[in-house]
């Protein structure tokens, strides 16, 4: 039988749908019906297992699945023996400390004997330790923000992504403790035929990440401002210029990274540019 590559993904939560869409991106089908445990990729050696979230770093570990995509977050509250292979650019969320909104705030020595109430105790219990700080942690497993309003906690260590909980919450972000996202974990042991299929996987995951990041731009502009605005435009290599049937006009076709985008477009149409068209890119290879 030929080797396959196991990968954990969430069944059902927060990271499912961008972990489904990310394998999809990389071009492998399979069946992903309701209350499937298990599948298996029709034009790709990859297995695909669900789980919950917090399973993923110990089968991870213990090499029932190979790799897995999971938070940075639980990854490392499990401190589990695994590799980070990848960040993967979306779950993206901190842990932080919150406090009632009128509490009074100066600094973590604040939090010298007080208690906290949290789903993640080892990253908590590892920062109030670098920073000297001796309290109690009472572990809940959810709805840890209301645990300062029923008196069972003076403070929290949960996850924030758009702050809403925390507001209607009565609370206030005090501290971050860590910023996270999800990441692609590997077993440390993997052999040679199970690495091959992962590289051949990141292969693929890369061009999607990075296509992401980009957007292909075309443009027209009169020929005598042709340099000045190649000079603005970074490219792969360096811009694709053809003749339009206007004399003296081209267009430009370039590559250009989101985060620069708004800026590049100021000083092309400054520079001349007319016509600009920007399209995204769905796969990049370098
Ligand atoms: O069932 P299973 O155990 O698999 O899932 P789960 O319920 O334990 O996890 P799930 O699906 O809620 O989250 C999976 C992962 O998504 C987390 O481990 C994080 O890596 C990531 N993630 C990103 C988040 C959030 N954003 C997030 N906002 N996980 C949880 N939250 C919760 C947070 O705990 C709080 O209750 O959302 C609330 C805060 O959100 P805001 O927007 O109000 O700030
Ligand atoms: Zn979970």
């Amino acid at each position: 039988m030929k080797e396959k590559l196991k990968i954990a993904i969430q069944k059902s939560g927060r990271l499912s749908e961008s972990s489904l869409k990310l394998l999809k991106e990389c071009g492998i089908e399979f069946d992903n019906g309701l209350n499937k445990l298990k599948a298996e990729a029709f034009n790709f050696p990859l297995e695909v297992f669900f789980l919950r979230d917090d399973d993923i770093p110990q089968y991870v570990e213990d090499g029932v699945a190979d790799i897995g995509i999971v938070g940075e977050n639980v990854t490392l509250e499990k401190n589990r023996y695994v590799k980070l292979v990848d960040k993967l650019g979306f779950g993206k969320c901190r842990l932080s400390i919150a406090i009632p909104k009128d509490q009074k705030y100066k600094s973590i020595k604040d939090f010298n004997g007080k208690r906290f109430a949290t789903s993640y105790p080892v990253i908590l219990g590892e920062y109030l330790k670098r920073n000297k700080i001796k309290a109690e942690i009472q572990e809940i497993s959810g709805s840890v923000e209301i645990a300062p309003g029923i008196g069972l906690a003076d403070a929290i260590c949960d996850l924030v992504s758009s702050g809403s909980t925390l507001f209607t919450n009565g609370l206030k972000e005090t501290e971050v403790i860590l910023n996270s996202e999800a990441i692609l974990v590997a077993n440390k042991k993997l052999k040679k035929e199970k690495l091959h299929i992962l590289d051949k996987l990141l292969f693929r995951i890369n061009a999607v990440k990075k296509a992401k990041n980009n957007k292909y731009i075309l443009l027209n502009a009169p020929n005598n401002k042709l340099k000045a605005i190649c000079e603005i435009l970074p490219g792969m290599k360096s811009p694709t210029i053809l003749p339009l049937e206007e004399k003296n006009w081209s267009s430009v076709h370039s590559v250009v990274e989101e985060n620069q985008f708004w800026e590049i477009i100021e000083k092309l149409k400054i520079n001349g540019a007319q016509g600009i068209l920007v399209i995204p890119i769905e796969k990049m290879i370098i």
